[in-house]
């Protein structure tokens, strides 16, 4: 368990993965065991911290499904920290030009690839790896994907793609709106944020690299289904408690 080698997204065979705000063990389990096949625990947006993560990696493990990270802004340390706790990758949002792709890839993936520090302190235990066995493949096993979600990012799309060590892209429409109106929407459905999903899908083409997207709704995810790409992330864990509670209340009144 924990082990989402970067090859293992594949291309035309989406993945769906659970976006988890809470890190509590037991909601991370519930969602995973749903049937998702990774779940991102988010320390952006969501309440997860290190110890968060800790637990949210445990939980998906016992679930059988490998945890991913989203990092805060600019937070690459927490990036190889949660590596080292047998996340099977992370997230780095906002992430504009090649060189802040290259400063997070540095930060979260062994020489000579990057500059990543040695500790896989609960990693090994996870993988039921060795040392030098984890050394070797560690670069393989865990994904750094860049989330493009700003109007440079778009700009830039196919140098950042293009970044060695970085093992995909992952659209933010909701920020990626934001952006491009000037602040006057967040719509995924935007013409110009739709407009902008065959361009990151094209630059991560070109890079031979899968393209993932976070997506509002369930009508979305069909959407980004149909458009091909490989991992699409659904949630968060609140929005699921909330329309099941919803469910629940007017199954009531439907009984
Ligand atoms: C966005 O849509 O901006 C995201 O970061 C996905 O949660
Ligand atoms: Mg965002």
């Amino acid at each position: 368990p924990g082990v989402l080698a970067a090859d293992s997204l594949g291309f035309g065979r989406p993945h769906f993965n659970a976006w988890i705000s809470t890190p509590a063990p037991a909601v991370v389990e519930a969602v995973a065991r749903a049937g998702f096949h990774s779940v991102t625990l988010d320390a952006q947006h969501g309440f997860v911290d290190f110890a968060g993560v800790v637990d949210g990696v445990a939980a998906a493990a016992l679930a059988g499904r490998p945890a991913l990270v989203r990092l805060p802004l600019g937070g690459f340390a927490l990036g190889a920290r949660a590596l080292d706790v047998g996340a099977a990758g992370v997230i780095a949002p906002m992430i504009d030009d090649a060189d802040l792709a290259r400063t997070f890839v540095d930060a979260v993936k062994f020489p000579p690839v990057g500059r990543r520090s040695w500790g896989p302190i609960r990693a090994l235990g996870l993988l039921g790896l060795e040392r030098d066995d984890y050394l070797d493949r560690a670069n393989r096993l865990t994904l750094a994907l860049a989330m493009i979600e700003t109007g440079r990012a778009l700009e830039n799309v196919d140098e950042i793609a293009q970044v060695e060590g970085l093992d995909g892209l992952l659209i933010g429409p909701n920020d990626l709106s934001v952006a491009l109106t000037q602040g006057a929407t967040v719509d995924p459905a935007h013409p110009t944020v739709v407009a902008a999903l065959d361009r990151v899908l094209a630059a991560a083409r070109r890079a031979g690299k899968p393209a993932a997207i976070f997506a509002n709704t369930p009508s979305f995810a069909s959407d980004y289904v149909r458009r091909g790409f490989a991992m699409i992330s659904l949630g968060p864990d609140v929005a699921f408690l909330a329309s099941g509670a919803e469910r629940a209340l007017s199954d009531v009144f439907d009984a």
